[in-house]
């Protein structure tokens, strides 16, 4: 067996003094971008290409957060960064790379801390550093594929069923790696559930500096929080930077999954459009096929006696015109949130049914635009948009983590859990008060009876406003029944309409439930997860699974904040280390310890009972209708990231070698 790997150290990259000189080619745009662009990237950039704290040190009372807003420098001060940077840059740009480009933790810590107006730990430090220089190409990941024959490497095809963004990311590492791989995709191109979702408004709401692939930044998103097209468009950009659409079979659905003991092999069947059915094999499987694919679509009594369009949110009928028309919304999550204001000015009347209450909280960037000088920056200044995304994971990362522990101490427990979460209870109160201040019988019907983050926190995107709109109508309780134009509501109300939209979310806890998926010794998946259990070692290996290692798999959800891109980065490098592990050791399979597995979600089952989805009061998706949590992580992204850095080959079982 090989040595246990670690993960790749950080890669102190020194940019080469040609970038620097393009960089301030033109005085006049760089001054102009940098008086429009976010000055504490600046500073901290300043900070790393000089050497020179005494910036830092004045700056450092000033600034209280991560997000752009979070300072309060004078035009003074920035003027004094911009200029010291510029300065800086042009220096940088007349000599041979400099040992400051050549970040130390320490310095890159003091320096984070600064712009982030808090002390930032070392275990992120660790993290961010890493992060920091994740688009340079992976010199290491290369240089191993040399050290492997082509022919070891050919005899471990990957199969990757999925081409969204952790199906995509699996192929752009494998195919660094020189490792064949073949993605499935059931529908006509890349993006998942960034293609597939394309009802009105939809959006990201985390903002998509950090939610993008490190190893890909893309200095031109034209907003903070960036729209359904833009995000499918950046997906479709990657599948053709790393050419990967050669790799994939569209339109091609994997319908069952049986791995075969004697051939140590993965044996697909594959059903195309015409139902036609083909069969592929390979040694190792990737389901990368995410949680929230399977629409949820209630079992409304009468529903199909409507007589009208009816749709769910992510099978959006774009051939329907809902201009004047009466729209029925069931559902206020994350998706109604999107839907209903993007809609509401078109339509004559919008009735939404609201069975559970939702917190929402507006973020001052949400439908900002990116300032033209921090794209210019972003795209023209060497490391600025490595500091420009740790600020932003450093916001939205870790920092609500503790609002959801559950403090046994705590007096308040119908409410909130501990003292932070009460304080941020009281914050989206007031909001949600100064929003209906005009309107109490709005307020009596959408505070929430749970504590914040017991189900996903939602973004307000105009929510309130809307529903004090004159065409629109709030119904609490949710649907009764439906008859032939109109929904009858929990009251016996009958509310006429033209149109239904199910806002009704996904069967998040059914995990793979479409596929027949047998592994080892005849074992179906469902004896091992039942209809609604499924569990994973880090979300990622099952015992009696040979060489299956899932992405976005169960308890990898994020539900505090996070990027799913970067948890998928995670997975996909520790899978990365479990294949060079299997080919460097010739090992026919690993598969993970049943003792490893266990434990594992035992602590995964403990962490949540300490959590907010202990709560009472608290249903939501995330939870299967035993009670148990099955689709989030109830871990800090910084825990996550530990946990998958180095595969410790002692979890796993291995099985004789290849010939
Ligand atoms: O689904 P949801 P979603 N009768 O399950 C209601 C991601 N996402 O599609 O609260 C009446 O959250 C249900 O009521 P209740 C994100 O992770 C992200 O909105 O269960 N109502 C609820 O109000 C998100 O969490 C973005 O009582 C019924 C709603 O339908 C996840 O996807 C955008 C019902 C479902 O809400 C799912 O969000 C969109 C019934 N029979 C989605 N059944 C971003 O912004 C369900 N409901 C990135």
């Amino acid at each position: 067996m090989s040595q246990p790997m670690s993960r790749d150290a950080p890669r102190q990259s020194l940019v080469s003094q040609a970038e620097f000189a393009q960089a301030v080619a033109d005085e006049v745009a760089l001054r102009a971008a940098l008086m429009d662009a976010d000055p504490v990237p600046q500073l901290l950039l300043q900070a790393q290409l000089s050497g020179d704290t005494d910036l830092l040190d004045q700056a450092r009372s000033q600034i209280t957060g991560g997000w752009n807003y979070m300072h309060t420098l004078s035009p003074a001060m920035c003027e004094t960064i911009r200029e010291r940077l510029i300065a800086t840059l042009k220096q940088r740009a007349q000599h041979t790379p400099s040992h400051h480009d050549d970040l130390s933790p320490a310095g890159f810590g003091r320096a984070l801390s600064t712009g982030v107006g808090a002390p930032v730990g070392d275990d992120y430090v660790q993290m961010l550093l890493e992060e920091f220089n994740a688009e340079k190409v992976d010199a290491r990941s290369v240089a191993w594929r040399r050290t492997i024959p082509e022919a070891a490497r050919a005899r471990y095809h990957v199969l990757i069923i999925g081409a969204g963004l952790s199906g995509l990311c699996m192929g752009i590492k494998l195919r660094e790696a020189g490792i064949p791989f073949t993605i499935f995709e059931k529908n006509a191109t890349v993006g998942g559930t960034w293609y597939e979702n394309n009802y009105p408004g939809c959006a990201v709401d985390i903002p998509n500096h950090f939610y993008s692939y490190a190893f890909e930044p893309n200095a031109q998103w034209s907003r903070h929080f960036a729209r359904r097209d833009e995000l499918w468009k950046y997906l479709e950009h990657c599948a053709d930077k790393y050419d990967l659409r050669r790799h994939i079979r569209f339109q091609t659905e994997v319908v069952a999954a049986r791995y075969d003991d004697a051939q140590a092999e993965w044996q697909l069947t594959l059903r195309d459009t015409q139902g036609i059915q083909t069969h592929a094999a390979g040694r190792i499987l990737v389901p990368a096929v995410g949680q929230l694919n399977r629409p949820a679509i209630p079992n409304i009594e009468g529903i199909q006696t409507f007589g009208g369009p009816v749709f769910h949110t992510a099978r959006w009928d774009t051939s329907v015109d809902l201009r004047g028309q009466r729209v029925a919304m069931v559902g206020t999550g994350a998706s109604g949130m999107q839907v209903g204001p993007t809609i509401a000015p078109e339509v004559a009347q919008l009735t939404i049914f609201q069975r559970g209450r939702h917190w929402c909280f507006p973020h001052p960037n949400y439908h900002r635009s990116m300032q033209a000088g921090t794209r210019w920056a972003l795209a023209n200044i060497p490391y600025f948009a490595s500091w420009y995304r740790a600020l932003l994971f450093w916001a939205s990362g870790d920092l609500m983590h503790p609002l959801l522990q559950v403090d046994p101490t705590w007096t308040q427990p119908e409410v909130s859990l501990n003292a932070e979460s009460h304080a941020f209870r009281e914050k989206l109160l007031a909001h949600l008060h100064a929003e209906l201040a005009d309107r109490p019988d709005l307020i009596e019907k959408t505070v929430p009876t749970f504590p914040p983050y017991g189900k996903r926190m939602l973004r307000d995107n105009g929510w309130f406003q809307l529903l004090k709109r004159d065409n629109v109508a709030l119904v609490e309780g949710g649907v009764a029944r439906v008859e032939p134009g109109a929904v009858i509501d929990r009251h016996g109300q009958r509310h006429a309409a033209d149109i239904i939209v199910l806002a009704t979310g996904f069967q998040a806890t059914r995990l793979l439930a479409e596929l027949s998926l047998v592994g080892e010794d005849n074992t179906n998946i469902r004896s091992l997860w039942g209809e609604d259990n499924p569990q994973a070692f880090l979300g990622i290996t099952v015992p009696k699974f040979p060489n299956m290692f899932l992405l976005q798999g169960p308890n990898t959800i994020l539900s505090h904040g996070g990027s799913m891109f970067f948890h998928t980065e995670c997975q996909v490098r520790y899978v990365m280390q479990c294949v060079r592990e299997l080919i460097e050791g010739g090992h026919a399979a690993m598969q993970v310890r049943a003792p490893v597995y266990e434990e594992f979600n035992r602590r995964v089952d403990a962490a949540h009972a300490q959590m907010v989805w202990a709560h009472p009061g608290v249903k939501n998706w995330y939870k299967n209708p035993a009670g148990r949590v099955t689709a989030v992580s109830p871990w800090r992204l910084v825990d996550y990231w530990k946990m998958t850095a180095a595969l410790d080959p002692s979890h796993y079982r291995f099985a004789a070698s290849v010939d």
